[in-house]
């Protein structure tokens, strides 16, 4: 198997995830999404998206992380990633729709607006609008437009962190009585939610955790498996994580500031 992924990208660790649940081995194809590898020809003749991840597996061409997931479940499933009862897997399956539906749009805004735009906004402008000219969908070319010119001033930012607390919330909600988000074992709802989770701490946006404190507690669970270690931690680099926690506390101020609006 090879996995076209990004250290820091949140579809590459929930694919991962599952890939390191599942003590299953791929050959690692990199794509420097700052660098733009992902609008190189070759790749989009995989990924016509221009976005990670990518798998490959016998041949076989593979993209969007949910339905990779799925896909991994279904053909390795000897360790399993998902509840035995019927309505369980649905659980499972509307709770990964809803990461994908919403917040994974969400976290990008977020991600661009607070923590990659202050290395964007050094680069030379026309290199980053050449960039951002290659994106195929129209209105993340917008979005990524409006973030990098306005950071959490941009009009999509209160909404997206909205997203956020609602997701959150939900899973609040959800592990009140539960060690893993759906049924007894950890699922593949676990692995879909935790680079969002991991996200916001990066973006040293902790307060969104320790007010939820089934969210915080099941945060440390995870975090405490070793495919966590493998599939998160060994690909954050320190000084990219340095990188986006002091772009995050440089702007609580505007945060709350637009928050508030
Ligand atoms: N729905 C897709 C979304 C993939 C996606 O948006 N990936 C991001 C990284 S998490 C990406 O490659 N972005 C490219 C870019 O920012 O130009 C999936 O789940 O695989």
């Amino acid at each position: 198997m090879q996995l076209y992924h990004n250290a820091i990208s949140t579809c590459s660790q929930k694919v991962r995830m599952v890939l390191h649940e599942k003590a299953l081995e791929v050959e690692d194809k990199l794509i420097d999404l700052q660098a733009g590898d992902q609008f190189d020809e070759a790749y989009i003749a995989l990924n016509p998206d221009a976005v990670v991840p990518t798998l490959v597996d016998n041949g076989n061409v593979m993209i969007e992380s949910t339905l990779i997931n799925e896909y991994l479940q279904d053909a390795y499933p000897e360790i399993s990633l998902a509840p035995q009862d019927s309505y369980e897997r649905h659980q499972m399956r509307l709770f990964c729709k809803q990461i994908d539906d919403k917040l994974a749009t969400a976290c990008g805004v977020i991600t661009y607006s607070i923590g990659l735009r202050p290395t964007l906004l050094a680069r030379p402008k026309a290199d980053v609008d050449a960039m951002i000219a290659k994106i195929p969908n129209a209105r993340k070319r917008q979005m990524r437009t409006d973030v990098v010119e306005l950071g959490v001033a941009a009009g999509q930012f209160k909404d997206a962190m909205l997203t956020h607390q609602s997701l959150f919330d939900a899973a609040e909600t959800m592990l009140t009585a539960r060690t893993w988000l759906v049924g007894e074992t950890f699922s593949l709802a676990d692995c879909a939610l935790i680079p969002y989770v991991v996200r916001i701490d990066h973006l040293n946006q902790n307060t969104e955790i320790n007010h939820r404190p089934n969210l915080k507690r099941w945060y440390e669970a995870v975090a405490a498996r070793p495919s966590f270690a493998e599939a998160v931690t060994k690909w954050a680099a320190p000084a990219v994580i340095a990188m986006l926690g002091s772009a995050g506390d440089a702007v609580k101020d505007d945060i709350a500031k637009a928050m508030q609006t």
